[in-house]
């Protein structure tokens, strides 16, 4: 019996090496990771086949992460990059899943692996089922698990007790096909990973420039004055994005970065396209760094504001755009009267800062005309994360920064479709509009409920509201917060299903039944009845373009993602005249059902032929604000963070390391950082740790304090680092059991990932 598997990683350690911090990012130690990746997961001839049709204009979109391609040239080697050839490498891994392992291993056995033993077991070959209290899944055959999916779904007192997640790799077709099943079937519960990561970003740039996404393209680096990159990572989490921050400074742009650690592919990098230039040690990428406290972002963005302000106070028209303002945007008089209530002796001590360098970060400001902030989670997974975002959008809007070439907003994205997917209705509350369209287009009435985002899908599985958890990817018991109570909320259910490339945590913590259904990932041959398809995906900055795979898939029972969505229908759904079957015959049909309903797609068919893709609309980029409920840009009144620790605590936020894809552990090092072969390690101010009599290395065990509740995670090694005092760092998800279930963001509803308070106890 398989009742309370583990949920969490094991507290085991792996042999911790600690190395100085590299002076450099990418560069050959890159290269050569990279390499050694995909040897090990794919063989190197089939290795070199693949890298050299990732991110080419016929080729796969590298299933890492959103940022874009350039739209004209495209060279071999900076078109993957190194985390990029290890995502494919996981994918095209040699090791399979088969019926034979799941005969061997118990489900039980499974669960005390780490996330990273699970994950190298590779690729799921074959459908299989967990009946009640059985120990190990057993293959089914396709048409037998879609039935037993399509009869529990029908059982249910109300199709609002099924919940539906999105991870963001589904492709535009199998999430507009998802969707539409859903609503069909009666619910909006279709939570996605977007809750847990650019939520807050889509909320405020909606309500303050009226569109949830960024504005500027990549071309735009090549035209700006200034690059603020705050609460990002990019040289582990988005490598390609140093080459368009490395254009820039090449054109003569100033970047400042603001993060509490020093991340070293901001600081210094190598370029890879330039083998001759790896000698010595790299360019320094960042003119200003803020190494600024956790959750002090609205503090010093409000001081530097303040700076801004007293500046044209001083010298007219010195600072600010007259004429945008006038004419483009609403509330600068609320926001200049609302500055002016807070000094900035207490602003200054949240920041961790001294004023003279924020001043220095003020001055590239104040002289800019055109300036690009690009964002990432270390401003949207706090409980203030709105105000964050908004704060950005008054600094670019008193600058009229924005709608024009070299300037905007740039929140950079997770998944490599995660934005696609919402695009294509993936969100638990889609406006009417989409909704009354889709109505018109397929004959029935789709609900108008909300349905649930994760926190709540959670609450409700917990609660007993919710019975049956269908993941359309992902791996959602390590990517949420709260471990235990998530695990709690998912063996409640009657039944658990995955539709997954790969083994992960999720199809060992499960309902009373449970089914895995494997599909094709992004770099293999996705046959149909009219012959090949490709799939189509949106990236970080609204453009929609094809991507097909050159691999023969892993398996010979493998489906794709809008084949099962589409049998999933068939066997669910009574009264349906959506053609699922001839949907699937040839992708073309589903794009063309997007284009009769979304906006943006016009001769869809014809425009993704071409390999560059195209451009959605985008009102901010266009410089109109009509769709805002003022009719115009919004300028906000943000608070300070009200975030209050005592003394003996502490603030953790949970990152990446280099080596893994959110819950995808790639290998145990985080090259960047200097620590290799461990990943139950925390960082902390060297002082902090002195004053608690904590050395390099010693074992700590982490409790995180929230409305009087306590949850604990034990074993880590303390390592010093450079952060500011009372900050700390841990990987995501060792420590997603420390993160409570009712911290989430305002508005937002997104875990507070980045701002848990805890205590810290030497063993
Ligand atoms: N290789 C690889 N690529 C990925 C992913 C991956 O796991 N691996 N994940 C993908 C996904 S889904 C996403 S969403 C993105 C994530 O990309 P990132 O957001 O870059 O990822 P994190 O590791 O969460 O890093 C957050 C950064 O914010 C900083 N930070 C934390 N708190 C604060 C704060 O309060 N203020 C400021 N100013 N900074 C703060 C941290 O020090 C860290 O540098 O990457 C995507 N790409
Ligand atoms: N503490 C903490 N928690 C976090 C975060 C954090 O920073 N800190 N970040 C959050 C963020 S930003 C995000 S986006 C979420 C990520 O949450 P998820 O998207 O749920 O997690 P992933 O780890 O990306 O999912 C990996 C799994 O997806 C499956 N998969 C991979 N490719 C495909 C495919 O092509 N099709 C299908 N069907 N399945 C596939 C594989 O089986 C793999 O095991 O985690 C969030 N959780
Ligand atoms: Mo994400």
């Amino acid at each position: 019996m398989s009742k309370r598997t583990n949920a969490q990683n094991p507290e085991k350690f792996t042999g911790i090496e600690l190395r100085a911090i590299p002076k450099s990012a990418v560069g050959f130690k890159a290269i050569s990771s990279a390499l050694k990746h995909v040897k090990d997961e794919v063989g190197i001839a089939k290795g070199i086949g693949l890298l050299k049709n990732l991110n080419q204009t016929y080729g796969f979109d590298c299933p890492g992460c959103a940022w874009p391609d350039p739209d004209e040239k495209r060279a071999f080697l900076a078109e993957y990059c190194e985390n990029g050839a290890k995502a494919i490498a996981e994918e095209a891994t040699k090791n399979k899943v088969s019926p034979l392992f799941f005969a061997t291993y118990s489900v039980e056995n499974l669960a005390k692996l780490s996330d990273y033993e699970i994950g190298k077991k590779g690729r799921i070959t074959h459908p299989v089922y967990l009946p009640e209290g059985a120990s190990h899944y057993k293959e089914i055959s396709w048409k037998d698990a879609f039935e037993l999916i399509g009869k529990e779904l029908n059982d249910l007192n109300n199709p609002n007790e099924a919940i539906f997640y999105t991870s963001g790799r589904t492709s535009n077709e199998a999430a507009y096909l998802y969707q539409l099943f859903v609503r069909q079937f009666g619910t909006n519960n279709l939570p996605d990973c977007s809750n847990m990561c650019h939520e807050a970003s889509g909320v405020a740039l909606t309500e303050t420039l009226g569109i949830g996404k960024g504005s500027v393209t990549l071309e735009d680096f090549n035209h700006t004055d200034l690059v603020v990159v705050i609460g990002q990572n990019p040289g582990t989490n988005h490598p390609r994005m140093l080459s368009a921050l490395r254009d820039a400074k090449k054109k003569g742009s100033k970047i400042i970065t603001i993060n509490p650690l020093p991340e070293i592919g901001l600081m210094n990098y190598k370029d890879p396209q330039n083998p001759l230039k790896w000698i010595g040690s790299g360019q320094n990428l960042t003119d200003i760094f803020l190494q600024v406290k956790i959750n002090g972002d609205v503090a010093l963005l409000k001081i530097i504001l303040k700076l801004m302000v007293a500046k044209e106070e001083e010298d007219t028209g010195a600072v600010f755009d007259y004429t945008f303002i006038k004419e483009k945007t609403k509330g600068v008089e609320e926001l200049l009267d609302d500055l002016d209530t807070y000094s900035i002796a207490y602003l200054l001590p949240q920041t961790g800062l001294n004023l003279a360098e924020i001043q220095e970060a003020a001055n590239l400001i104040i002289s800019s005309k055109k300036i690009i902030f690009c964002w990432a989670m270390g401003l949207t997974q706090h409980k203030n994360s709105i105000d964050n975002i908004r704060e950005i959008v008054n600094i670019l809007l008193l600058k009229g920064s924005i709608g024009k070439k070299g300037a905007g907003t740039c929140p950079v994205r997770g998944h490599s479709n995660v934005q696609g997917d919402r695009t294509m209705g993936i969100c638990e509350k889609m406006p009417d509009n989409f909704l009354d369209k889709i109505d018109a287009e397929f004959d029935f009435k789709s609900p108008r409920k909300h349905g649930y985002d994760v926190v709540n899908a959670i609450k409700a599985m917990y609660q007993k509201k919710a019975k049956v958890f269908f993941g359309m990817g992902g791996n959602f018991i390590s990517a949420t917060p709260d471990t235990e109570y998530t695990a709690t909320a998912l063996r409640n259910c009657k039944l658990t299903v995955h539709v997954s490339t790969k083994l992960n945590r999720s199809h060992l913590v499960h309902g009373k039944t449970a089914l895995i259904l494997p599909c094709l990932g992004r770099s293999e041959k996705d046959t149909q009845f009219s012959g090949e398809q490709f799939i189509t995906v949106e990236n970080s900055m609204g453009v929609v373009h094809s991507s097909k795979g050159h691999l023969n898939p892993c398996s010979e029972d493998l489906l794709s993602e809008p084949a099962i969505v589409a049998s999933l229908a068939n066997a669910t759904l009574k009264n349906t005249k959506v053609p699922w079957n001839k949907l699937v015959r040839n992708y073309d049909f589903i794009r063309s059902k997007i284009e009769a309903t979304i906006p943006g797609f016009k001769d869809y068919n014809n425009k993704v032929r071409d390999p560059k893709g195209f451009y959605l609309p985008n009102n901010a980029r266009a410089s109109k604000f009509d769709s805002t409920p003022t009719g115009k840009a919004n300028f906000t009144i943000n608070e300070v963070s009200d975030l209050k620790i005592k003394e003996h605590q502490f603030i953790m936020m949970t990152v990446r390391t280099h080596d893994q894809y959110n819950t995808t552990i790639y290998g145990l090092n985080d090259r960047y950082r200097g620590v290799l072969n461990e990943r139950r390690v925390i960082f902390m101010n060297e002082n902090d740790m002195e004053k608690k009599g904590i050395k390099k290395l010693d074992i700590v065990n982490l409790q995180s304090h929230f409305n009087g509740e306590t949850r604990e995670a034990k074993g880590f090694l303390a390592i010093p680092y450079s952060i500011p005092s009372q900050c700390t760092a841990t990987y995501f998800p060792e420590t997603n059991v420390l993160v409570p279930i009712q911290s989430t963001g305002k508005i937002s509803n997104t875990p507070t990932s980045k701002t848990v308070i805890i205590t810290i106890h030497k063993r």
